[in-house]
């Protein structure tokens, strides 16, 4: 065929960098977007990560052809969609007379799946690219991989500060001395924590009109549609990561683990859609942030522990992802079935800590690091729910989830699901450690202090049932493992108690209904 090359750009490819059209001029190539029921229902997410997806990729197309590209975008309502990236880049080889498909690989299993198959379904060739928008490649990951136990992500993290050279000094040691600033960055929030706010931009005409679809299409879909002020353009996520740099990044650090009802942001970046569907580049907004640092705008500790983030859990979690899937994905080494209860959907329960986290997730499609780890993610691990149920729990419900990121941390991080090839020890705690870190308890319906009976905080017998009932695999843990001796000086009577609190707190839980999370 003597038609245009075909580059079909996926909804989080939103980027003027993307490998598939380098070396592209506008007279080469059409551009194909997709708006597909497949993608929008494969889990039932959040109404707000729909409609920022669907309004980032019509702003992008508009951005594309006032440049002078060819973009052929179909819209979700148009009648001839199949509904399926397959489908419509078949008919758009078919429309086009396409000469060839060239596309940067996906960042899903399920979507790269698919696309590895284009070249036997298409009469044209397909060329697939790597996603260069990476700092590391999957090759580097699985060298850096290859014959260890654990992928302990501080060692790559050193790789790729060696690589970017971001905070490194001429001599190869790194800035400060020290790799790591996070004993730094570990203080409780202190008294009435008012936080810069974070931009939000209000809908244009055509978030406006997704909004309308969203609201059509997707009305059993969790969390509220409105108000939505997510960027959707570069132009807007600019802005927003201008106004961290200069409000935000200084207290990053010292408050990265806090919590505080009622406040999703605190001094997060707010980043992460923006830099998932591709409208921020990692090492721009690492480079930024070192900047800070040089012009003593923010301290090391902040801006080391943003950068860590970004080059060391962010790329370690994409790293770790391709080369333990697609295993990861049905991983359950601690044998854990119980349902997910309905409160994760509704925020129906006492415990103020959960009820606040799933408050924000429903209204902002998002919950920051402290809250997914340690209140949402720390009760799933403990009561024993089922890998499978947190993970589409996660991916429905965060504007920024995409599989790539969101199951290390689900199924590695949070819930040792993995068996702790991720993280070296399950992340467990008991009331305490959200007293300490948060201002939740002080008002909440159950006593932190109390152990156990009906007013005990849930969080302090459902660590010790957890402990117990996992006792086998996790004694010989040297970084856990101790815990048991404690837990053997209490005595039979004092560990009956526990056992029989949690018990009847799980007995209490009532499992999700089905179709929350997954069309039935
Ligand atoms: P900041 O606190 O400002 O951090 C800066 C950036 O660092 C983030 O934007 C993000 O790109 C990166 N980052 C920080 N922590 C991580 C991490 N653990 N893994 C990967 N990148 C990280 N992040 C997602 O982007 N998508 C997800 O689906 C997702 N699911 C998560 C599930 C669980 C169980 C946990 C514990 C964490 C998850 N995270 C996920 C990581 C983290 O919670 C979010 O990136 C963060 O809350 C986004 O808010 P922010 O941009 O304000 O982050
Ligand atoms: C998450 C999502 C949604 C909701 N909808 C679309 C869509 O209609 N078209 C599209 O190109 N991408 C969408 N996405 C993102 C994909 O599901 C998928 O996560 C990425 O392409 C990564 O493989
Ligand atoms: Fe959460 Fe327990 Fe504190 Fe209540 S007392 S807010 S349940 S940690």
């Amino acid at each position: 065929m003597t038609g245009p090359i075909l580059v079909p750009v996926l909804g989080d490819q939103l980027s003027r960098t993307l490998s598939s059209l380098e070396g592209l001029t506008p007279g080469d190539a059409t551009i194909l977007m997709m708006e597909v029921w497949d993608e929008a229902t494969y889990v039932k997410h959040h109404k707000q990560k729909i409609v920022l997806i669907f309004s980032a990729m019509r702003h992008f197309a508009d951005e594309l052809r006032a440049d002078g590209w060819q973009v052929d975008y179909m819209t979700l309502d148009d009648p001839a969609n199949t509904g399926s990236f397959t489908g419509e880049v078949a008919r758009a080889v078919e429309r086009r007379g396409a000469s060839e498909v060239r596309v940067t690989e996906a960042g899903e299993w399920r979507v790269q799946q698919a696309m590895e198959e284009w070249a036997d379904r298409l009469p044209c060739p397909v060329s697939i690219l790597p996603d260069t928008r990476f700092i590391a490649s999957h090759a580097e990951f699985r060298t850096f991989a290859e014959g260890r136990k654990h992928l302990t992500m501080e060692y790559f993290y050193r790789e790729m500060r060696r690589k970017t050279g971001l905070l490194m000094r001429s001599d190869g040691k790194p800035e400060g001395d020290q790799w790591n600033l996070d004993a730094d960055n570990r203080e409780p929030p202190k008294g009435d924590m008012k936080s810069p706010p974070v931009p939000t931009f209000s809908p244009d005409a055509i978030t406006a009109e997704v909004i309308a679809l969203v609201s059509a299409r997707f009305p059993d879909h969790f969390g509220d549609l409105e108000p939505f002020g997510w960027p959707v353009t570069r132009a807007e996520a600019l802005e927003a990561a201008e106004a961290f740099f200069k409000q935000r990044i200084e207290k990053f650090g010292p408050y990265q683990d806090a919590m505080v009802h009622g406040s999703d942001d605190l001094y997060h970046s707010m980043l992460s859609t923006s830099l998932n569907i591709g409208l921020l580049d990692p090492l721009e907004l690492c480079e930024a942030a070192e900047t800070a640092y040089r012009e003593g705008r923010a301290p090391l500790n902040s801006v080391e522990g943003f950068i860590r983030q970004i080059i060391g859990w962010r790329e370690y979690v994409r790293g770790f992802y391709w080369y333990t899937m697609p295993g990861l994905a049905e991983a359950n080494e601690l044998n854990a079935h119980r349902p997910l209860p309905e409160f994760f959907w509704t925020g129906d329960t006492d415990m103020r800590c959960l009820a606040d986290c799933v408050r924000t997730t429903r209204e902002d499609a998002h919950a920051h690091h402290i809250q997914r780890l340690m209140v949402l993610g720390n009760f799933c691990l403990i009561a024993g729910i089922s890998p499978r149920e947190v993970q589409d729990w996660y991916l429905a419900v965060y504007a920024d989830a995409f599989e790539w990121v969101e199951l290390p941390n689900v199924s590695g991080m949070i819930l040792y699901a993995d068996g702790g090839r991720l993280a070296t020890k399950p992340y467990a705690a008991s009331g305490n450690y959200i007293n300490k870190m948060s201002d939740y308890c002080g008002k909440c319906r159950y006593k932190v202090a109390k152990k156990t009976g009906p007013d005990a905080c849930p969080f302090n017998p459902l660590y010790w049932h957890f402990m117990d009932r996992n006792r086998a695999r996790l004694e010989s843990n040297h970084r856990i493992g101790r815990i048991f001796a404690t837990w053997d000086r209490m005595g039979e009577a004092k560990q009956g108690e526990y056992l029989e609190s949690a018990e009847k707190f799980l007995d209490s839980l009532e499992p999700a209904r089905k179709g929350w999370a997954r069309a039935e």
